[in-house]
C-alpha cells in the first residue's frame, strides 16, 4: 500500500471502519505528521478470538500499513474483573493459569496480521497485569480515583444500562472503567500512545482514560470506535448456527473457516472485502458490481483473501483447493474436517445423528436429527433415510473413508481407525 500517514483516518473511513471519534481533525492533523502509537486492548476470555474481533483486528493492520505503530494490549489484569461493557451479567471469572493459556493462544493470531519488532512501526504486544497486579488500593485511589466523577461514570452505558434493567453490576464490575481507563494514561506514558480504539461499546471506557490522562498529565489523547457488524439478514458477525468463528485453526478449520466466508451473503461481499481484505477500492468496486452467479467469484476472492491473512498463503490455497474439489467435481478431499471412529463401534453400527454431532456437523443429538428428518443429512452424497438410520462399516467408500454432510456446503470424514 501507497498510503502513509496522514491517509490512515481517511483510509478508515472509507472502507467502513470508523463509527465515532472524538476529535478527527486534530488526529488526523498529528498523524499527518509522523508516526502514531495507538492501541486496542483484548480480554483474555478465551484462547481464541472470533471473526467478532476481526474489524478491531484489521483497524490495526490498516494503521500499520499506513505507516503508525500498533499497539495490542492483553487484558491479563482487566480480565480478571471483567468488562460490563454491552453485557447483561458478571462475565465468569477466570484464574490466572487459564488467562495465561488464553494469552498464548490469543498471541499467535496477531503474528498473522501484524509485523512485529523493534522498529518504529513495528507491532508491540504489552500486558496490562505487569502493571495493575502491583497497584495499591489506597494510594491508587488517592492518586487516581479522586479525578473519576461517580455522577458521571453512573452515566456510561456499561453502568446506566445495567441499572436501568435493575441488572445487578458489582463493585468489581464498577472498577472495569477505572483501570482501562488507567491502562490508557500508562501507555502514554510508556509508550507514548495517543490513540486508543475498539468496538462502540468501548466507547465509555475510552473517553475515561482521556479524561484521566487530560487530569492527570495534561496530555491530549484520542479515540476512536469501530461499528459493531451484524450481517444483510441480522446476524451478528462471526456467528454462525454451529458456533463462533475462531480465528485459531485448533477451534476451526481454516477448511471451515474458508467457507464462512464463501457463504457470505450477497449484499455484504463488498463491504466485507472493504473491511476483511487488503484489495484496493478500485478492485472491490469490480467485484461489488458483480451480479447472479458472478458474485459467487467474488465471495472466493473474499474467502482466499480472508483466509490468508489469518491462516497464511499456503492453508488458505489449500483450503480453496479442497472447496473447489468437493463441490465442483464431487471428489472427496483429504482436507476435509476428520474424526475417527473404531471399526468395532462401525460394526456394530452408529446412529447417523450421533455421528454427525461427533463429526461437528451439528452441536447436539436433537439438531442432527432434525436435520437428518429435514432432508438436510447426507451419507456419501446420499439422503439418510431417517432418523433411526445406522451407519455400518459398509458404508466406507472407495477411498476408505465415510463422507457426511450438512447441506450442500457442510462436508466431514468418517475414517475407521
Ligand atoms: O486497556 C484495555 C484493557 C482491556 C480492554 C481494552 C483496553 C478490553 C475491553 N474492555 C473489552 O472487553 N473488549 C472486548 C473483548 O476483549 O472481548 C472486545 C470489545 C469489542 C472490541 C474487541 O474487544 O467488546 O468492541 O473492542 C477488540
Amino acid at each position: 500500500m501507497t498510503t502513509s500517514g496522514p491517509e490512515f483516518l481517511k483510509t478508515a473511513d472509507e472502507r467502513g471502519f470508523i463509527h465515532q471519534c472524538t476529535d478527527s481533525q486534530a488526529l488526523g492533523e498529528l498523524a499527518s505528521k509522523g508516526p502514531i502509537h495507538a492501541y486496542i486492548g483484548f480480554d483474555a476470555t478465551a484462547d481464541s478470538l472470533h471473526a467478532g474481533s476481526l474489524v478491531p483486528i484489521m483497524l490495526l493492520r490498516l494503521l500499520q500499513r499506513c505507516g503508525h505503530k500498533p499497539i495490542v494490549l492483553m487484558g491479563g489484569g482487566t480480565t480478571k474483573v471483567g468488562d460490563p461493557s454491552g453485557k447483561d451479567e458478571q462475565r465468569q471469572l477466570l484464574d490466572d493459569a487459564r488467562i495465561d493459556a488464553n494469552i498464548q493462544g490469543i498471541r499467535r493470531i496477531f503474528e498473522n496480521f501484524l509485523t512485529f519488532g523493534d522498529g518504529p512501526t513495528d507491532a508491540v504486544m504489552v500486558n496490562n497485569a505487569d502493571w495493575l497486579d502491583d497497584i495499591q488500593y489506597i494510594p491508587f485511589l488517592r492518586e487516581y480515583g479522586r479525578h473519576f466523577s461517580v455522577n458521571r461514570m453512573l452515566g456510561f452505558d456499561s453502568v446506566k444500562l445495567r441499572l436501568d434493567r435493575e441488572q445487578p453490576l458489582s463493585f468489581l464490575e464498577f472498577n472495569y472503567m477505572v483501570l482501562q481507563a488507567y491502562d490508557f494514561l500508562e501507555l502514554s506514558r510508556r509508550q507514548n500512545c495517543v490513540l486508543q480504539m475498539g468496538g462502540s461499546d468501548q466507547w465509555g471506557n475510552i473517553v475515561a482514560g482521556i479524561e484521566l490522562t487530560h487530569k492527570s498529565d495534561h496530555k491530549q489523547l484520542y479515540g476512536l470506535t469501530t461499528p459493531l457488524l451484524t450481517t444483510s439478514s441480522g446476524a451478528k458477525m462471526g456467528k454462525t448456527a454451529s458456533g463462533a468463528v475462531w480465528l485459531n485453526d485448533e477451534r476451526l478449520s481454516a477448511y471451515d473457516y474458508w467457507q464462512y466466508w464463501r457463504n457470505t451473503e450477497d449484499a455484504d461481499v463488498g463491504r466485507f472485502l472493504k473491511l476483511f481484505t487488503d484489495l484496493p477500492m478500485d478492485e472491490i468496486a469490480r467485484l461489488e458490481a458483480l451480479e447472479g452467479a458472478d458474485i459467487n467469484e467474488a465471495k472466493k476472492i473474499l474467502a482466499n483473501e480472508a483466509t490468508r491473512l489469518c491462516h497464511g498463503e499456503a492453508t488458505a490455497a489449500a483450503a480453496a483447493e479442497t472447496a473447489a474439489k468437493t463441490f465442483e467435481q464431487g471428489v472427496i478431499a483429504e482436507d476435509l474436517p476428520t474424526i475417527e471412529v473404531t471399526t468395532g463401534d462401525l460394526e456394530a453400527g452408529i446412529p447417523a445423528f450421533e455421528l454427525m454431532r461427533r463429526a461437528g456437523l451439528a452441536n447436539s443429538n436433537g439438531e442432527a436429527r432434525r436435520l437428518i428428518k429435514g432432508g438436510g443429512g447426507r451419507l456419501n452424497d446420499v439422503a439418510i433415510a431417517g432418523e433411526t438410520a445406522k451407519v455400518a462399516l459398509a458404508d466406507v467408500n472407495a477411498d476408505g473413508v465415510i463422507k457426511l454432510s450438512a447441506g450442500k456446503k457442510r462436508h466431514a470424514l468418517v475414517r475407521p481407525a
